[in-house]
């Protein structure tokens, strides 16, 4: 099978693109998914969320799109489905969807914060802004670290990446390049940017073809179904599958850490600073700045 990745055609199951495994067995074993963690970079959790929740937070993001007639309402809210011409939003930090009740049920339930304080061993907080997205049809994410986003407080900080509802591979899942945490050079270059600080662009590559020739890894990606979540580090380069279905790919990424460690405040409070200079005035591509570093 081929999937897309902005303009690059990969072979699910060829060199360059395979599938993420399951941790599900080691659950009980905070040792063993730090081992993992270290190891893969991530941790792809089935049924980590309840459904019923998962989708409780899809239908208050699907009633935000509706009312913006986002939908084709020819079929049902809960399918998704793009307008003839929608286009995909950006909907992190907008209290009306991320401060619902139903929405907040989901990202801070009992069964993630629960969680990571297995994980981490203690008291966790995590960040009061929430990345949403409803990716429309043909859209995609480009290669990227999230420290760049988020650096500014402990690196041990988790992002969790949930589907809000099932995610085929044609609706563009997430894709991990796994081993990218072990880039060195990147790290030390491209993640030492703070895209508020620097005024960079932010994404590492949109080609995963070029990232992995030259660095290594190898991209993986999965089906999820509602309740799966993906867990990985500010290192784990990530971007999506083209998302080539008629219907929007909604998704949160939330961001835990524990309590006791540095926490970057623009995230924070009743309503988080966010980022406050990106993409304002001048913006050096990131081509430039890598061709600099050699990376
Ligand atoms: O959902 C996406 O396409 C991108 C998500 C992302 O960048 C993240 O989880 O940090």
């Amino acid at each position: 099978m081929i999937v897309k990745m902005g303009q690059r055609e990969l072979e699910l199951g060829g060199k360059y693109l395979g599938w993420l495994r399951e941790s599900n067995d080691l659950l009980k074993d905070p040792a063993a998914l730090h081992a993992r963690m270290e190891e893969d970079g991530y941790l792809l959790i089935r049924g980590a969320q309840e459904v019923e929740r998962v989708q409780a937070a899809r239908r208050v993001v699907l009633e935000n799109l509706d009312a913006n007639e986002q939908l084709d309402r020819a079929s049902p809210l809960m399918e998704g489905v793009a307008k003839e011409g929608a286009r995909g939003q950006f909907l992190g930090g907008r209290k009306e969807i991320t401060r619902k009740p139903d929405f907040l049920a989901l990202v801070e339930s009992p069964q993630i914060m629960g969680f990571f304080e297995h994980f981490l061993g203690g008291p966790v907080l995590t960040y009061d802004y929430k990345w949403l997205r409803a990716i429309g049809p043909g859209s995609n994410s480009g290669a990227h670290y999230d420290i760049v986003y988020m650096g500014r407080g402990t690196q041990n900080v988790y992002t969790t990446w949930t589907p809000l509802g099932d995610v085929p591979l044609d609706m563009g899942p997430l894709v991990l390049l796994v081993g990218s945490h072990r880039f060195e050079r990147v790290r030390e270059t491209y993640g030492r940017m703070d895209v508020d600080r620097d005024h960079v662009t932010g994404s590492f590559s949109n080609d995963p073809v070029e990232v992995m020739d030259r660095h290594g890894g190898q991209w993986q990606t999965s089906t999820f179904k509602a309740g799966d979540v993906l867990i990985f580090g500010m290192f784990t380069m990530h971007g999506s599958v083209n998302n080539v279905s008629n219907r929007f790919r909604l998704s949160t990424d939330t961001r835990y850490q524990l309590a006791s460690e540095p926490v970057d405040e623009r995230w924070m409070g009743e309503d988080p600073i966010a980022h406050y200079a990106w993409t304002k005035g001048e913006t050096v591509p990131m081509e430039a700045v890598r061709a600099k570093w050699g990376v």
